[in-house]
C-alpha cells in the first residue's frame, strides 16, 4: 500500500464515525494535536486539584470536607485516564510531565485565579465543572478511541461535581447577608475566567478548523461557550444572584442569551504565563513532584522484583 491508500482509509474511518486506535495508522499533524489537546486536558485536571485543595482543611463540616476530598481525588484519576490515553500515542508519561513541570506545556487559564473564600468552591463546581462538562461531553464523541472511551467515565463524575457545586451555592444563597454576599462575590470573580477556559473566538483560534475536520473537536469555541452562557443565564436565577455582565440578555431573534465582551487581553495574559496564581501552580507542581520521588522509586524496585520472581519461576 503507498501512503495515499492509509490516508484514504484513514479519512474513510472519520467520515463513517469509526474511532481511530492506537495501532491504526494516522497522519503525524492527527497523532500530534491528540497528545498536545490530552496532554493539556490531563495537566488541567492535576493543575485543578490546587485551587480546591486549598480550602480540604477549611471546609465548614466534615461532610463537606469529605465531599470535597472526594472530589479532588476524582480530578487526579482523570488526570491518570488522561495520561494513559495520550501514552497510546506514542508519548511518555515523564515527558509530558516534564513539560508540564518546566512550563513548556499549557493548561487551563481558568485554575490559575486563586480560590479565596469558601464559596470558591462552589462556584469552581458549578461553573469550572460545568464549562468543563459541556466541552467535555462532546469529547465522548472525539474520533480517537482511547480519549472518547476515558471522557464517558469522566463525564459521569463531572456531572455529580457540577451538582454539589451548585448545592453549596444555594444553601448559602439562603444564609446569612455575609453568606449571600460571598457567593455573589465568588460568582463575580469566577464568571469570566469561565467563559475563557472554551478558548479564543472562532476567528482566532489556530486549531479549531483542522480538529473540527478530524472531529477531534465536535464543537467549535464559539459555540461551546454560547450553550454555557444560556445554561447558566437559567441556572442562575434559581440562586437569585446575578451574572457580573449588563449586556447579559435574552435574545429573541437568535434564542439565545447576548453577552459582553471577554476580555482577551486578560486571557492571553494567563495562558502566557502571568496570570495571578501561573508561578504559584508550577512550584506546588513541582515540590509535589520531588517530594514524591521515594514514593516513585520504592514503586519500581517493587516492579523489579516482582518482574524477576515471575521470570525465575518461568526458568
Ligand atoms: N487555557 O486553537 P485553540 C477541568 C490555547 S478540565 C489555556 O482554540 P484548541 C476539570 C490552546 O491550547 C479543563 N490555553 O485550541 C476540572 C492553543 O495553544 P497551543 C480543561 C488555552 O486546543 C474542573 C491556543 O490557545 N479542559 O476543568 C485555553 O483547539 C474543576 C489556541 O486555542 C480541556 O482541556 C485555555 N482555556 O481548543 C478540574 C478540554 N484555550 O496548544 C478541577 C480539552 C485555548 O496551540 C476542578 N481541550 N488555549 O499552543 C479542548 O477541548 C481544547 O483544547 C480547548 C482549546 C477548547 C481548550
Amino acid at each position: 500500500m503507498v501512503i495515499q491508500d492509509f490516508e484514504r482509509i484513514f479519512q474513510e474511518k472519520i467520515d463513517n464515525e469509526i474511532k481511530i486506535e492506537p495501532k491504526d495508522w494516522m497522519p503525524e499533524a492527527y497523532r500530534k494535536t491528540n497528545i498536545r489537546q490530552i496532554s493539556q486536558h490531563a495537566h488541567s485536571e492535576v493543575v485543578g486539584m490546587l485551587p480546591e485543595g486549598n480550602w480540604i482543611s477549611r471546609a465548614p463540616s466534615l461532610k463537606r470536607k469529605a465531599i470535597l476530598i472526594a472530589k479532588v481525588q476524582d480530578e487526579a484519576g482523570h488526570g491518570l485516564y488522561l495520561y494513559s490515553s495520550a501514552e497510546t500515542l506514542g508519548t511518555s508519561r515523564d515527558e509530558m510531565i516534564n513539560d508540564l513541570h518546566s512550563g513548556k506545556a499549557k493548561y487551563s487559564s481558568i485554575f490559575n485565579y486563586p480560590s479565596l473564600s469558601w464559596a470558591d468552591m462552589g462556584a469552581i463546581g458549578w461553573l469550572v465543572d460545568g464549562a468543563a462538562i459541556l466541552n467535555q461531553v462532546m469529547l465522548c464523541r472525539t474520533s480517537y478511541g482511547p480519549y472518547a472511551r476515558a471522557m464517558v467515565r469522566i463525564c459521569k463524575e463531572e456531572s455529580f461535581h457540577q451538582r454539589q457545586g451548585f448545592e453549596t451555592l444555594l444553601v448559602l444563597s439562603k444564609g446569612t447577608k455575609e453568606q449571600k454576599d460571598m457567593c455573589q462575590d465568588a460568582i463575580n470573580r469566577w464568571w469570566w475566567p469561565s467563559l475563557m477556559m472554551f478558548g479564543p473566538k472562532d476567528s482566532e483560534s489556530t486549531n479549531s478548523d483542522q480538529s473540527m475536520k478530524w472531529k477531534i473537536k465536535r464543537k467549535t469555541n464559539d459555540e461551546l461557550r454560547q450553550q454555557f452562557v444560556d445554561m447558566i443565564a437559567e441556572q442562575i436565577k434559581l440562586l437569585g444572584m446575578r451574572l457580573p455582565d449588563n449586556k447579559l440578555q435574552w435574545n429573541e431573534e437568535r434564542k439565545h442569551y447576548d453577552f459582553g465582551e471577554i476580555n482577551w487581553d486578560e486571557f492571553w495574559n494567563v495562558v502566557k504565563g502571568n496570570g495571578p496564581c501561573n508561578k504559584q501552580r508550577l512550584a506546588a507542581r513541582n515540590k509535589a513532584h520531588e517530594e514524591g520521588s521515594w514514593v516513585r522509586k520504592a514503586a519500581k524496585v517493587y516492579a523489579d522484583k516482582k518482574l524477576k520472581h515471575k521470570k525465575e519461576k518461568i526458568a
